[in-house]
């Protein structure tokens, strides 16, 4: 079976497996234990030579990189978070999603210095606009009527600037509430709630 190494308060192990999760995929779910060095030990390691995660145990070999692990397991099928023909504008989405959201919130989840939060909102503002764009002919999610590898990052994204309180529009929250209405993504949240509270004291500076 596939083992997916993750953290459940860690973004790209929450978009990978909510990704797994929204394809149906059966999947074992191995808690890194981040908090006390397990990103560090020889054994994960050799899964994922950064000392990253997640990183998915296959039987092609270990996957790392959130987007790559998605796309083995779509290559091997169902096809479901890359519609056929619109490949390349779901890995666009994907990569503005971890660059410019998932990136910036971040970053100012574990740093509340005034300058991060003006990058932060700065730039996730930015990105935001283009997601409105994307939904404003009235579709639920960026590629249609279905959540893709288009939404993943978007959708991790938006519950952590909702946590550390980087705003966003009306049309942004009806977005969320479509996409935290599947129950992969309502678990993930859940299951994240605990971490984000528990690391408060170790999240430096005031809120801007
Ligand atoms: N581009 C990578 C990013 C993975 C990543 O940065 N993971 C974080 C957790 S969200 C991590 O492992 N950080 C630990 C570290 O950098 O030491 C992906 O998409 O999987």
């Amino acid at each position: 079976m596939l083992k997916l190494h993750y953290h459940p308060l860690s973004s790209y192990s929450r978009k990978a497996a909510i990704g797994l999760a929204v394809r149906g995929d059966a999947v074992e779910l191995a808690v890194v234990d981040a908090m006390n060095g397990g990103l560090r030990t020889s054994a994960h390691l050799a899964l994922s030579p950064f000392g990253k995660m997640p990183v998915l145990e296959s039987p092609d070999g270990p996957i790392y990189e959130s987007t790559s692990i998605l796309e083995y397991l779509e290559e091997k099928g169902p096809r479901v978070l890359l519609p056929a023909g619109q490949e390349r504008v779901a890995r666009h989405w994907d990569r503005l999603g971890d660059l410019y959201l998932l990136d910036a919130i971040g970053k100012y989840f574990w740093n509340k210095a005034p300058k991060v939060h003006e990058e932060t909102t700065k730039t996730m503002g930015t990105a935001w606009g283009l997601w409105e764009q994307a939904l404003s002919d009235g579709r639920p999610f960026v590629l249609g009527d279905t959540i893709t590898l288009a939404d993943l990052s978007a959708a991790v994204a938006v519950d952590y600037a909702e946590t550390e309180g980087i705003g966003f529009s009306d049309a942004i929250a009806a977005y969320r509430d479509r996409l935290y209405a599947h129950p992969a993504l309502a678990a993930s949240r859940d299951a994240a709630r605990p971490f984000v509270l528990a690391t408060l004291p170790m999240r430096s500076g005031p809120r801007a």
